[in-house]
């Protein structure tokens, strides 16, 4: 669960990081595209521009051949065509049209040049003729556009001449009111006719179909509309510039969002976090310290100190029992303890059916009904006797209130012997044993220390003893480590003891085999 923990903790970092990458790359694609498409639209207006322009031209030679009221194709009317002609830039010649010929021009030409039939006459009465090889301009490829019998003639190639980033660049100039499109002049690759588009006068539009950023734009005035495609290829030269700005910003970001992500888990994954996933996944186990009686050394109980399995090595319980009890994981713990001696106790039970296991209780354990469940599940799986069990609660468990009290006669009352644990230690006063409902006090191990010292405090295990007496509670000395201090002890009339001289913590089994060895080194007749 903990490296679960931690490859999502990494899986959500790494997202960290790279979406606000991937976003701010997108960011940077999306914005190079915007930038293809408002450059296809200027090109296209600026094609449209030129359009217009030589519609303009046109209109004017009309204009300028009809007022004066020249014959016409005389000679003053064919030198005022190459004036208005030298004077527009999009009209390489000027001439006058009777049927499908050009009966006189601004070069002089007075002889009958076929053009043949319009391939489109506009709504407005503009025909065009398109890409005409004429005998009076041989190396030009010219599109002859007349409005009433007026023509001018127009080098298509000069309409679509605008500069672009690249060759790849395609553009077209057409009739947008036509069903067909009818194509006034082009350049680059040919278009997809779905790309011209009929959108209303005077408007743009952009897109990207495929491999192209296409934009448009209709003139307000004229049957014209021009379509610029660029290829978006194009746009990726682009990214790297616009990529250059976003990104950093896209990495600021994503290493706030890694360190919000990392302060996060921190949190989620620090000790209690972890104690809960460890309750949850039993990496906690007991082991068990006899206790002894004094004057026969026999092995009356023993004591449930938790362990915590974690990685390759062990956990000891003063590394984690108090994190444990701030952080209330203390109450799974206390449960799995349970569970464990519930599974332990028949075992043990059927070797001696009057041993004692003690569990410890903590603080937090004491303040919600949920340990009376734990006690009674403990006693209902495992089958055995309230007698076989013993809590030991710290004064501080003790002094909660009348919660822990009424708690505590309530485990009193199911069989369950109660313990105060580390006596001496903490605030309460001898006194105040009294009041509690105890069974048994436990001498702590810093007073077994004393005994046979000359300090002042040896003479407190005395007064903890006689008092003791005086309550008619049982003890247990707690870390006897020497015999001197058993012996002592003993003579006193604390009539149990548990510590490094008479057992170490063992693990169930050696608990079990210890107590079965001692059994048969007893009453060997009755082991055979
Ligand atoms: O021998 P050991 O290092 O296990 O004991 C250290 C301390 O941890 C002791 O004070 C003991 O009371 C406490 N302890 C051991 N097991 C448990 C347990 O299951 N619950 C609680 N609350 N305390 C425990
Ligand atoms: O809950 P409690 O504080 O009583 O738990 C007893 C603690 O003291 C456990 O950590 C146990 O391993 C430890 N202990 C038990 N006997 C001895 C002993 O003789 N000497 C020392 N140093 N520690 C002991
Ligand atoms: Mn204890």
């Amino acid at each position: 669960m903990r490296s679960t923990g931690l490859s999502i903790a990494f899986c959500v970092g790494s997202a960290a990081l790279l979406v606000p990458l991937w976003i701010s790359t997108h960011l940077a694609w999306r914005q190079s595209l915007e930038g293809e498409k408002s450059l296809a639209l200027s090109y296209a207006s600026d094609v449209l521009r030129r359009a217009e322009l030589a519609g303009n031209q046109l209109a004017f030679a009309n204009l300028e051949l009809s007022r004066d009221r020249l014959r016409p194709c005389s000679r003053e009317e064919i030198k005022l065509m190459g004036a208005i002609a030298i004077g527009s830039s999009y009209l390489q010649g000027v001439g006058r049209i009777s049927g499908d010929n050009l009966i006189c021009t601004s070069l002089g030409t007075t002889e009958q040049i076929p053009i043949g039939s319009p391939d489109y006459i506009s709504s407005n009465g503009v025909a065009f003729r398109d890409h005409r090889h004429l005998t009076i301009a041989p190396v030009a490829s010219l599109d002859v556009v007349s409005v009433d019998n007026i023509a001018g003639l127009v080098d298509p190639a000069l309409v679509v001449d605008t500069p672009t980033e690249g060759p790849e660049v395609a553009m077209e100039v057409f009739a947008p009111s036509t069903p067909a499109r009818f194509s006034i002049a082009s350049r680059g690759s040919k278009l997809k006719t779905e790309w011209l588009k009929a959108i209303p006068p005077g408007t743009t539009a952009s897109f990207i179909d495929g491999d192209y950023v296409v934009s448009e734009t209709r003139s307000q005035k004229r049957d014209l509309a021009v379509v610029a495609a660029i290829p978006t290829a194009y746009a990726s030269r682009r990214v790297f510039i616009y990529a250059l700005f976003f990104v950093p910003i896209g990495l600021v970001c994503g290493a706030g969002l890694v360190w919000a992500v990392t302060y996060v888990a921190r949190i989620r994954l620090s000790l209690p976090a972890v104690l809960r996933v460890a309750a949850r996944r039993r990496e906690f186990y007991v082991e068990y310290q006899p206790i002894v009686e004094l004057a026969s050394r026999r092995w009356v109980g023993a004591e449930a100190l938790v362990r915590w399995k974690r990685g390759g090595g062990i956990v000891r319980p003063d590394q984690f029992i108090p994190v444990a009890e701030e952080s209330g994981v203390i109450t799974f713990i206390t449960e799995r303890v349970a569970e464990l001696v519930a599974a332990h106790l028949p075992q043990i039970a059927k070797l001696d059916a009057g041993f004692r296991i003690s569990i410890n209780v903590s603080a937090a354990d004491l303040s919600t009904d949920r340990i009376l469940e734990t006690f009674s599940r403990l006693l209902k799986t495992s089958g055995c006797d309230a007698k076989n069990i013993y809590i030991e609660a710290t004064e501080r468990g003790f002094l909660q209130g009348s919660k822990a009290s009424e708690l505590l006669a309530r485990i009193r009352s199911m069989g369950i012997g109660v313990a105060i644990d580390d006596f001496g230690t903490g605030y309460s006063s001898l006194a105040c044993l009294q009041t509690l409902g105890l069974d048994v006090l436990k001498i702590d191990k810093a007073f077994v220390d004393t005994i046979g010292t000359d300090g002042a405090t040896s003479q407190v295990v005395v007064h903890i003893i006689e008092m003791a007496h005086s309550l008619h509670l049982e003890m247990v000395a707690e870390g006897v480590e020497t015999e001197e201090q058993a012996e002592f002890l003993q003579q006193r009339g604390v009539r149990f003891g548990q510590g490094w001289q008479f057992g170490r913590p063992m693990a169930v089994q050696a608990l079990c085999d210890e107590i079965a060895a001692r059994k048969a080194a007893m009453a060997p007749e009755l082991v055979k």
